[in-house]
């Protein structure tokens, strides 16, 4: 775990902050997706999303934040779609208190939460200075410090031999930080090719100045995006 102002940044892609752990874009069903595009891949997401989870649950943690896109498809609500989300909020209630703040992916979530009138479900959640929030739409935030989802980030590297290296990684920017998606499938957006974010809240930072904090077995300082092209990886 990397301390960064006053949070931890964990290899688990979550940000722990006083007594809770914050992560972002679990997306799970993303399989279905693949699949249908013809890409063959086992339904491996929700074990591998709820190992990493019971580390983070280890570490004492009170609440967990889930920072939006908690299921991939968004157009339709059928039963057995939702199996894997039920599990993984089943888990997690008998386990932690549960936030889940809405992404733009989350229509649909509010008919399965009925089921789980212990878990919240908010547009935005304050937690000290920080306003946390998905970060898709432009809402209206009384914070200086955000902790935002939605942009899924990640870097790549290339080496001499043309072996390509990404990792997932957190953004600090203007005060603000962006969480890795949470999804083991999910590649991300590399940031050094990336023209712009995708956020509204995020028009007005530069890529270029964002810092980097890669994730691999931990969490690795980069510095910014700026310097990473100078040094030409
Ligand atoms: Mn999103």
């Amino acid at each position: 775990m990397l301390k960064v102002d006053d949070v931890l940044l964990t290899p688990q892609k979550a940000i722990i902050l006083e007594d809770r752990a914050i992560i972002s874009d679990i997306h799970l069903g993303f399989e279905n997706v693949l699949q249908n595009s013809g890409i063959s891949i086992p339904e491996v997401q929700l074990e591998d999303v709820i190992e990493n989870l019971e580390v983070l649950i280890s570490h004492g943690i009170e609440e967990l934040i889930i920072n939006g896109d908690v299921k991939h498809e968004f157009s339709q609500n059928l039963p057995g779609e939702w199996k894997d989300v039920v599990r993984l909020l089943e888990f997690l209630d008998e386990r932690v208190k549960v936030c889940i703040i809405r992404g733009n992916h989350d229509n649909f979530l509010p008919t399965i939460l009925r089921k789980f009138p212990g878990i919240k479900f908010e547009e935005m959640l304050m937690v000290g200075d920080y306003a946390i929030l998905h970060g898709h739409r432009n809402i209206e935030i009384n914070a200086g410090k955000l902790i935002l989802g939605h942009e899924h980030p990640s870097v790549k590297f290339r080496d001499s031999v043309g072996g390509v290296y990404r990792y997932p990684c957190f953004l600090r920017i203007d005060g603000i930080f962006v969480l890795p998606a949470f999804s083991p499938l999910m590649k991300g957006t590399d940031m050094l090719t990336a023209t712009g974010f995708l956020s509204p809240l995020l028009k007005d930072s530069r890529v270029e100045d964002a810092e980097v904090y890669a994730i691999e077995d931990k969490v690795m300082y980069l510095g910014k995006i700026s310097d990473l092209k100078r040094l030409g990886v």
